[in-house]
């Protein structure tokens, strides 16, 4: 029996009041133009926590009118690079002081662990706020030594009216990850949240002009994909997309952007990343690790460690202590102390999950354990472990994005690389070894735009993140994001006396 069921018992009440609703558009809190509102929902019951105003292309072009007068009519991308970098750290330090409320209202929104949003992601968001702050008057063309009597010069400018896009599973994070490189570089944005999560986003939106930026710069607008984020999408007036979803979604956005105004897109999709324990791997460390590369926030991650690969020879003693590891995760209100996995973000993820899980038992992987919802409210699931996982299952090919651990046998090197890769995917693998010779290979052949060695999900502002195939167009995060945002103007002068 999991080791969960009373703290699902009594709810703990989030101590943190929900202030904005309304969409952030040129630096004030306005309804819909519609005047239509949509409800957010706890997903540890599924009830409501409020109702927030609702987009659609109207309140798009009002915010997109707001950020292309922002951009073209200025102060922000005229600003000293310093002034900019100093509102940036003001906002960070702004953040941190509400870290409490933004944690708790993070957690009431999304269902994540209170403690992992308190002491992993807010100190997270202050770092990439500091990190994004460094680079704003770092920014810089080259002198180009082109032939020819010319003077050439590279001038890196913002590209403008950013549109950006982002999913539930972090949804401050995801703020982070696109905000900050758009505002380091001087660009304006529109931002549209998903419907799932809305709320922390307004709230930091606030935190942002209150540290002084201008009107206009940012402007956040709740609503739904096909209406609000379309709208986006296919904006005229919006001069670079920036998405985070699924790849069925990405599809879409980037169709859109490309029936419109060719406006450049990048992508940041789902993945089902192979984690690789090789035959000489401390196993409890492993079986510890390739837990939490599964089950962390949930397995709502893009880059889970989906494909938990595990050598034949300590195939067994893995799967044992793979299996013990996921009974003991305790499962519950993600505000209670040690809860380390909340509900799933909302009714449609839930029943994927479930979908998932019957069609693992369907094919004959062996179910060690899990396979259920947990309790009778809420989005709650056990966390499950299937054993026997071949890799023609829709459970080792699918991105699941639940609690669901896949442990698949291998061989040899070849054979794991060549299935590691059997994938449309290709954003993220983790590798498990004491041998640098095995590490190398792995890291070299594996086709992921992030290979963690011995470790796993180890984020930081500096390093790019980003998918190889259908995971994704393009990186965030490290100098890699800043090329999102900046547009390259080649300047070629004559040179009056060539000799000098
Ligand atoms: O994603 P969507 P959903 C994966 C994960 C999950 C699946 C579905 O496998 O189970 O996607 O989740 C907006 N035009 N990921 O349905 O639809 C939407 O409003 C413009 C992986 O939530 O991609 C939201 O803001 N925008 C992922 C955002 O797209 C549209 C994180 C993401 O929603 C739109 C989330 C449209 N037509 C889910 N339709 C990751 N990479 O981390 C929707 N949106």
């Amino acid at each position: 029996r999991l080791n969960t069921a009373a703290a699902l018992e009594e709810l703990v009440t989030p101590s943190v009041q929900i202030t904005y609703t309304q969409h952030l558009i040129d630096g004030k809190f306005v309804d819909a133009a519609s005047g239509k509102t949509f409800p957010t929902y706890d997903p540890r019951t599924g009830e409501v926590i409020a109702h927030v105003a609702e987009g659609d292309a109207e309140d798009i072009n009002r915010a997109v009118a707001a950020a292309r007068k922002a951009f073209d009519e200025g102060p922000w991308p005229k600003m000293t690079p310093y002034e900019r970098s100093r509102v940036l750290l003001r906002f960070a330090d702004l953040v941190e002081k509400h870290s409490e409320e933004l944690a708790a209202l993070e957690t009431w929104d999304n269902g994540k662990p209170y403690e992992q949003a308190a002491k992993a992601e807010l100190p997270m968001l202050v770092r990439l706020f500091h990190y994004y702050a460094g680079w704003a008057d770092k920014i810089h063309g080259l002198t180009v030594p082109a032939d020819g009597n010319h003077h050439v010069q590279t001038l890196h400018e913002p590209i403008g009216v950013a549109g950006q896009i982002i999913p539930w599973n972090f949804p401050l994070l995801m703020f982070a990850w696109k905000v900050g490189p758009a505002l380091a570089c001087g660009n304006t944005i529109v931002l549209k949240t998903a419907e799932q999560t809305p709320l922390t986003a307004l709230y930091v939106a606030k935190l942002f002009h209150e540290a002084g930026l201008p009107p206009g710069v940012l402007n956040v607008v709740s609503g739904f994909g096909p209406t609000a984020g379309a709208a986006l999408a296919s904006h005229m007036d919006v001069d670079k997309l920036a998405f985070t979803g699924s790849t069925d979604t990405g599809k879409i956005v980037l169709e859109l952007a490309a029936k419109s105004n060719l406006k450049p897109v990048t992508l940041e999709l789902g993945g089902k990343s192979p984690f690789i324990i090789c035959e000489d791997a401390d196993i409890d460390k492993a079986v510890e690790l390739a837990h939490f590369a599964l089950f962390f926030n949930q397995g709502q991650c893009c880059c889970a460690g989906s494909r938990t690969f595990v050598h034949e020879r300590i195939y067994d003693e893995f799967l044992e202590k793979a299996k013990a590891r996921a009974l003991r995760r305790t499962v519950g209100d993600p505000f209670k102390k040690g809860i380390e996995q909340g509900p799933q973000i909302d009714p449609e993820q839930f029943e994927k999950v479930l979908r998932y899980i019957r069609s693992g038992i369907e094919s004959n992987a062996t179910l060690e354990c899990g396979g259920d919802k947990l309790g009778t409210k809420g989005y709650f699931i056990q966390p499950t472990v299937f054993s026997n996982v071949t890799d023609d299952m829709l459970i080792a090919q699918d991105e699941i994005f639940g609690p669901v651990q896949s442990i698949l046998k291998f061989k040899d090197l070849d054979e794991v690389i060549k299935r590691a890769n059997n994938t449309r995917y290709g954003l993220a693998a983790g590798v498990f070894t004491k041998n640098i010779d095995t590490a190398n290979t792995l890291t070299r052949a594996l086709r992921a735009g992030t290979v963690w060695v011995n470790c796993f999900d180890v984020f930081d502002a500096a390093i790019p993140f980003g998918g190889y195939k259908m995971s994704g167009i393009g990186r965030e995060k490290g100098i890699y994001s800043l090329h999102n945002y900046l547009q390259v103007k080649a300047v070629v002068s004559p040179l009056k006396n060539p000799a000098w």
